[in-house]
């Protein structure tokens, strides 16, 4: 058991949060706890010292419970950071963007697992996130491959304002595998704030966070020639070197098979983790599985099925240095092939180049190789990156 506080530490503390909040001290977004207090309780008796903690926008009893020390959390909170409570030494992780956490909780799942580590996972999420597919992506992933990850819903009927009823119709709760648990609650405050803040004269202003610097896309003009390299065995002599270097696992689907085109196919099996067809999963056990300490490639065959992804992407991935206040890093390298018009046409789903889309969202560099001797210097540069890298290929040119 990790911690000492009580139901009546637990409601105290988020009174004093309510009053400071009523009293205009924090001009931010609040989410308050509260009516879940011994099933929390309940439940953290089963949470070890190591386990990684997932949470919510409604973050603050799981932090408490988990030993984030009070003060420290009520600082936190008047400084705007209700929704992103991270602490690297307490494993305890929070995302404000509904249902981001459970893709990487199976990442971090799925590398513990491969260490035989005896820590284990447990990731909380709202009844509305049990609504989108990242959950079920996650459900079946953690479930077919029993990593030691337990999801819990904690069900107060509530999304925003709106009930399971309003929102899905008659349709009874889901039967999730063993590993999702639920338990249902009355909360005690209104979904954010304590209700007053459509009224309330704040003290102060908000102080505004900034998106991180964009990084360069440039590679270097006076590369090393490599005149008798084509561009396909540079990719693949890049992966190679990536994998023994690195130890790095490849992360993907049809990467047990060798995708793409054979590129991955010299690289030990043991360092590809064959994925379902989800994306979003898939970057989201990259991530997971880099805050184990391993070095991710996660492959995508076509720039359009990056889209997919694209919410773990942005929104976790590109920002979660900046948010964590630099506590969480996850240094993945994206390989992402732009599809080309040979030897077949596959159509506008399959052939569109979106380098310059994906460059305009993304603050960490986005390279695009143009020939054998760019490809190397490319994946020399994300192998030594501390942050995220993506490096656009060109089918064409395979
Ligand atoms: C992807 C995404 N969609 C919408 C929102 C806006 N939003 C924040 S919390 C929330 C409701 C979440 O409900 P639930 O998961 O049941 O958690 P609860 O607030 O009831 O604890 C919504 C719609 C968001 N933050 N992220």
């Amino acid at each position: 058991m990790l911690n000492k506080m009580t139901r009546k530490d637990l409601i105290d503390f988020e009174k004093k949060i309510a009053e400071r909040f009523d009293n205009g001290e924090m001009p931010y977004l609040v989410h308050l706890s509260g009516g879940n207090e011994d099933h929390l309780i309940d439940i953290f008796k089963d949470i070890n010292e190591g386990d990684y903690i997932f949470s919510t926008h409604r973050s603050h009893y799981h932090y408490l419970l988990c030993g984030g020390p009070p003060d420290e959390l009520e600082d936190k909170i008047l400084n705007g950071k209700s929704m992103f409570v991270f602490n690297r030494a307490l494993n305890f992780f929070s995302s404000s963007i509904v249902a981001a956490t459970p893709s990487i909780a199976a990442g971090v799942a799925w590398a513990l697992k491969r260490k035989g580590s005896q820590k284990k996972v447990w990731c909380f999420i709202g009844d509305g996130a049990e609504e989108e597919g990242h959950f079920y992506e996650a459900v079946s992933y953690v479930h077919g491959w029993n990593l030691p990850c337990t999801f819990i819903i904690e069900d107060n009927d509530r999304s925003v304002s709106s009930s399971k009823k309003e929102r899905r119709g008659e349709a009874s709760d889901f039967a999730w595998p063993s590993c999702v648990r639920r338990y249902s609650y009355v909360p005690t405050y209104p979904h954010g704030g304590t209700g007053t803040s459509g009224w309330l004269k704040f003290k102060k202003e908000a102080c505004l966070c900034e998106m991180p610097r964009k990084q360069s896309s440039e590679l270097p003009h006076n590369l090393p020639s490599a005149p008798n390299l084509k561009y396909f065995d540079a990719v693949k002599k890049s992966m190679e070197t990536i994998a023994k270097d690195c130890g790095a696992i490849f992360i993907g689907y049809n990467v047990k098979y060798g995708s793409a085109y054979g590129a991955l196919k010299d690289i030990p099996e043991s360092q590809r983790l064959e994925t379902p067809l989800a994306e979003n999963l898939m970057a989201g056990l990259a991530m997971g599985v880099s805050l184990e300490g391993y070095r991710p490639v996660l492959f995508f065959e076509r720039h359009e099925f990056v889209l997919n992804a694209f919410d773990a992407i942005a929104n976790t991935l590109d920002i979660i240095e900046c948010i964590s206040d630099g506590q969480f890093t996850m240094p993945v390298i994206i390989k992402a092939v732009a599809g080309g018009v040979k030897p077949f046409y596959a159509g506008l789903t399959h052939t569109r180049d979106m380098t310059d889309v994906f460059r305009s969202i993304v603050s960490f560099p986005v390279y695009e190789p143009k020939t054998a001797e760019e490809v190397l210097c490319a994946y020399e540069l994300a192998k030594s990156a501390k942050t995220p890298v993506m490096v656009c290929e060109k089918k064409e040119l395979y």
